[in-house]
Parts: C-alpha cells; sequence; structure tokens
C-alpha cells in the first residue's frame, strides 16, 4: 500500500469502496514521477508483461503481447447503460444500469485479490482549459498504467485541477482472466463512471480514450452544448505563413494518424502541417463565433502496419523512442517488425503470438490492429497549439472513409445542414481495429457509429442546433483516399499528395478556390486543383478519381436507407429533406 497522495475525500471514498468491492492486496497511488515510472517497468518486465526492447536502437521502448483473442475493440460487448434503450438509441447495445451495475459487482467481487489495484488520476485535455475534464482510472493492469501515462496527462497534475471537487470520471478496470466472455465496456453517463471487466486491450481499457473522451464525453458534450468528436487536428501553415486548422473524421484505421502527421511532396514544400491531434476532438463555439478545438489525448494510439518512412516519417520519429509496442513482431535483436514497415520482411521474426516466423509463413508477423502507443511530445511535427488551453479555431470539417467504389477524392457540401448529412452518410469497409468481419460497408455516421454515448438522431440534431451558435461555422468536406481501378489498384497515391486536396479544402475555407457544382456538392474546378509535379497522375486520372457516376450514385443513395430506418423515429427532419434534395439532383 502506497499513501494517498490526494485528500480530495470524493477520491478517497471511491478508492476505499472498490478497494471493498475487488479486495487487492495492496493499493498503489500513482503520482506520473518518472522514477514511479522506471520502478513499473522494471516491476513488468520482470513479471513478463513487458519485454525490454533493443536499449540502443528503440531507447524507452517496450514490447507486450496480449492473449489471441484481446486484440481489438469489443463493440458487441461495449453498453451504454441509461434508464431507457431509447436514450442509448438503436446503433448501442443496451442494459439498464441497475442490471449491468449488479452483474458487474458480481465479475468484480474479490478480483484483485492477489494483485495491485493501481490509482490513475489523469486529466482529458490541457491545463487549464474549460473543457478539460479530470478522470480516475483504477486497474489491477500495470500495461494500463504506463499506456495511460503516454496517453493523458498522468499524475498530481489531475488532483490539482480537481481540487476538492467531485467532478470526476469514474473508471475501473478488472482484467480478470481476459476472457471474452466476461467481457464489459459498461458506461453509466449519468453517474460519470466506466466499468471494463476481462480485457487488456486499448480502446477496452484505457478508459480515457474511447470510453470518456468519446462516449461519456459525446453524452456530456450533448447536455453541456459542445461536441465530443472522432476526430484528429491538424494545423496547415501557407507558404505566406497564414496557419488554417482543420479536423478530419475516419474511421478506426482509415489514415487519422497519417493525415495528421502528413509531409507534403517537393512541390509544395512550402506548406506545413502540424498535428495538434491523432484522434479525438473536443470543440466548443467560442465567445466570437468560431469553432474552438482542443485535443484531450497527450499521446498517440496508432496502427503499427503499414506505417514507413514513406506513408508516414513523423510518425516512424515519434515511435523510435518511449513506445509501447503492441502484438508487432519481433527481430532476434529485440527491433521491431511489422508488415510495411521494410519492403522486404527479415529472414527471421517472432511472429505476435510468439511462434517463429519467416517470410514464407502464412499468416502475418504481426497483428494487423497491432499498435505503437507514444508520447505526442516526441512528434517532430507536434503543433505547439497542443498545449494552448483555448484551442484553435477551426476552418473546415473532413469526413471520410474507406470506399473501393463510388465515392470521389474529394467534395465541399453545399452548406452545414448538408454537410450533417453527408457526416450522418458515412460509410467506409470495417477494418481490424474492431473484432468482426474485415472488409464489409458499414454506415459510420461521422466515424462515430461504435463511439456516440446516447441516441444517434439526438446527436445529428445536436449538430444541427449547434450551427446557431456559430457566426463563422467551419465548411465541411467529405474525402475518399481508397477509390480503386477496375483492376483493384488505389488512384490516389495518398499519403504526403493528400496535401493536393487538402490545399483546395484549406483555399476554399478562405474563398479562394474555385469549384463546380455536382449532384453530391461542390468540386474542385480543372485548374483550382494543384497536379503540379505530380508524376504519373494527369487531368485524367483526376477526372477517374472524381467521378460521380449517376447509376452508381442511385444505388449508393438507397443503402442510406438502413441507416435512416434504423433511426428513423429521432431523425430530424432536415435530413429527410436533404435525402429528398440529392435525390432530386442524381
Ligand atoms: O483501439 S482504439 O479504440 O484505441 C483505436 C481505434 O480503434 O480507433
Ligand atoms: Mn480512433
Amino acid at each position: 500500500m502506497t499513501k494517498p497522495n490526494t485528500a480530495n475525500p470524493a477520491v478517497l471514498r471511491w478508492v476505499e469502496e472498490t478497494a471493498k468491492l475487488c479486495q487487492p492486496d495492496r493499493v498503489f497511488w500513482c503520482d506520473g514521477s518518472e522514477s514511479e515510472k522506471d520502478a513499473l517497468i522494471d516491476e513488468a518486465v520482470a513479471r513478463g508483461i513487458l519485454i525490454r526492447l533493443n536499449q540502443k536502437k528503440l531507447p524507452g521502448c517496450y514490447y507486450h503481447r496480449s492473449t489471441v483473442d484481446d486484440v481489438a475493440r469489443s463493440e458487441a460487448r461495449t453498453f451504454i447503460c441509461v434508464p431507457t434503450s431509447e436514450e442509448a438509441g438503436p446503433t448501442n447495445n443496451w442494459m439498464a444500469p441497475a442490471e449491468m451495475y449488479s452483474k458487474l459487482r458480481g465479475l468484480c467481487a474479490g478480483a484483485m485479490r492477489g494483485r495491485t489495484m493501481y490509482v490513475i488520476p489523469y486529466l482529458m485535455g490541457p491545463l487549464g482549459s474549460p473543457l478539460t475534464k479530470v478522470g480516475l482510472e483504477l486497474t489491477d493492469s500495470i500495461y494500463v498504467v504506463l499506456s495511460m501515462r503516454i496517453m493523458t496527462r498522468m499524475g498530481q497534475i489531475a488532483y490539482e485541477h480537481l481540487g476538492q471537487g467531485e467532478d470526476f470520471n469514474h473508471g475501473l478496470h478488472c482484467m480478470l482472466d481476459v476472457n471474452p466472455k466476461n467481457r464489459y465496456i459498461a458506461h453509466f453517463p449519468q453517474d460519470n463512471t466506466i466499468i471494463s471487466t476481462s480485457s487488456n486491450y486499448g480502446g477496452n481499457v484505457l478508459l480515457g480514450k474511447k470510453c470518456l473522451a468519446l462516449r461519456i464525453g459525446s453524452w456530456l458534450a450533448n447536455k453541456e452544448g459542445w461536441l465530443a468528436e472522432h476526430m484528429l487536428i491538424l494545423s496547415a501553415e501557407s507558404p505566406s505563413g497564414e496557419k488554417t486548422y482543420v479536423t478530419a473524421a475516419f474511421p478506426s484505421a482509415c489514415g487519422k494518424t497519417n493525415f495528421a502527421m502528413l509531409v507534403p511532396p517537393p512541390h509544395l514544400a512550402a506548406w506545413k502541417i502540424r498535428t495538434i491531434g491523432d484522434d479525438i476532438a473536443w470543440m466548443k463555439p467560442g465567445a466570437d463565433g468560431r469553432l474552438y478545438a482542443i485535443n484531450p489525448e497527450a499521446g498517440y494510439f496508432g496502427v503499427a502496419p503499414g506505417t514507413n518512412r514513406r506513408t508516414n516519417p513523423n510518425a516512424m520519429d515519434t515511435i523510435s523512442r518511449d513506445t509501447i509496442y503492441t502484438n508487432v513482431a519481433l527481430t532476434p535483436d529485440l527491433d521491431v517488425w511489422w508488415e510495411g514497415k521494410t519492403d522486404q520482411p527479415p529472414a527471421e521474426l517472432t511472429d505476435w503470438k510468439g511462434n517463429r516466423w519467416t517470410p514464407g509463413s502464412p499468416e502475418p508477423a504481426a497483428h494487423p490492429n497491432s499498435r505503437f502507443c507514444a508520447p505526442m511530445k516526441n512528434n517532430p511535427a507536434l503543433a505547439p497549439e497542443a498545449d494552448d488551453p483555448n484551442g484553435v479555431p477551426i476552418s473546415a470539417i473532413i469526413f471520410g472513409g474507406r470506399r473501393s467504389t463510388a465515392i470521389p477524392l474529394v467534395y465541399q457540401a453545399f452548406n452545414w445542414i448538408h454537410g450533417v448529412y453527408v457526416g450522418a452518410c458515412m460509410s467506409s469497409e470495417t477494418t481490424a481495429a474492431a473484432t468482426g468481419e474485415v472488409g464489409k460497408i458499414r454506415r459510420d455516421p461521422m466515424a462515430m457509429l461504435p463511439f456516440c454515448g446516447y441516441n444517434m438522431g439526438q446527436y445529428f440534431r445536436h449538430w444541427l442546433l449547434l450551427r446557431k451558435r456559430l457566426c463563422v461555422p467551419p465548411r465541411i468536406f467529405y474525402v475518399n483516399w481508397f477509390r480503386r481501378d477496375s483492376t483493384g489498384k488505389f488512384i490516389w497515391p495518398g499519403f504526403g499528395e493528400n496535401m493536393r486536396v487538402l490545399k483546395w479544402i484549406v483555399e476554399r475555407t478562405h474563398g479562394r478556390a474555385d469549384a463546380v457544382e455536382t449532384p453530391l456538392g461542390w468540386v474542385p474546378g480543372p485548374r483550382d486543383f494543384d497536379l503540379g509535379g505530380m508524376s504519373g497522375f494527369d487531368p485524367a486520372a483526376m477526372a477517374k478519381a472524381q467521378e460521380i457516376g449517376l447509376e452508381e450514385w442511385r444505388r449508393e443513395a438507397l443503402t442510406h436507407d438502413d441507416l435512416m430506418l434504423k433511426l428513423y423515429a429521432d431523425l430530424p427532419k432536415e435530413l429527410l429533406f436533404q435525402r429528398e434534395l440529392l435525390v432530386a439532383r442524381l
């Protein structure tokens, strides 16, 4: 037992109650210090929870391997526990709070016997921001402590922000035996409480991230008049030094981290892109009628496969030190490797399951959802604004998904209401970030399907109402980097070249670039999209990337109906009108 490092009575009371329930042998009060980190790492290494990587190549880096059925978010086991199922809405799993509490109390009773319960105080958001929230996570996982230390502003700083108040998120994580049968990720928004059992996977157990910053966050945002969104935030500085702030919502594993760390191609090298956040944006109308965004996180929990010097050099630098890797492959000299890290795989590896792997092995060496967890301060492209308590004023909101067909590279919504409709109809092919089938098209409104903590129809209404509080609403765009030609090849080269799309978007927000009207929205005029210095990509290829097939779109519009019908009872009528308008234009 270490000594409590706070006198906050609500914190002391809750830790005591939880310890009584879970009966840990020890309670460890984390303070976030360096010496504490070193001691916890030593213990994790001694117990085989972490492997110390090659410290010459990867200073401060460690490796964690999870059990084979605990490698992604478990959406089927994620619940919103509010009094009625209508409040949770048809896109969420629901259970009555009393029933879920009783089930989880049963599972957690005595669950930490022989173990240590760690008390993690943390902030979501920069110190001193009016948007910042305090969380307390109680967990019996050292891996969670060390990851939360990277992903949040963790330690004494959170108690200082909280003072004697009671306004903090109560998070409890019990690893149990990580058996999926006992896995629950349960949210109780009315009590500002999260309980997660029987998993040790990031999105299920780093409770500040998806659980607090998005599910509870969106519920609070609806009540308090702000937005909690699954969005990266970046700053784009033009050659003349003008800074434009942009957010973008793409589903998990669709390139938010890459876009947030984009390195422009040589032709556009005078532009500077800097990262504010790579996954979550909290946004609120400011006194000047603009929408201001902060990144509540302090680290990146990114997908490793596909990350390399060419696709994301800033990420490669970020993860070269102080990083926890999970479920990637190991080289014989304890370096890390994953599919796409180098063109040629090493001759021999230990795969994510701990087995010997050679290039002829049938399975990938790294799990497709293997991750790095790295502090944002390592990012060479980090924007200084990432720590600004006031946030940054957003000029453009980009929606996008992973679609092989139909959806053009970029278009702009006609106005805010149309933009909300376009975001609501977002769709994407599923990825390995959640358990289940990969590559299936699903509607993922605003990339929030797995993360909206209340009724999705109500969520759209909240978006529509917010417009009234904005004098300068961000312009709304839709992008698709993933369209393929008839041979299956990606039409658009993506990655750094996405700067060209971003440039058009930025220019549009300042009223400088021209556009052509189409049934979907405005698209770049032929002279207003910069293809300079691009070899192998010409206006004909651009036309293919931008093609809007009317027949294909008539079918596409019909597929919007799954979601519209599911949400019909709560769907704002504005969105039904938007659908009528789209059909008429087609
Ligand atoms: O696995 S996480 O939920 O943390 C990341 C993601 O899926 O977006
Ligand atoms: Mn995410």
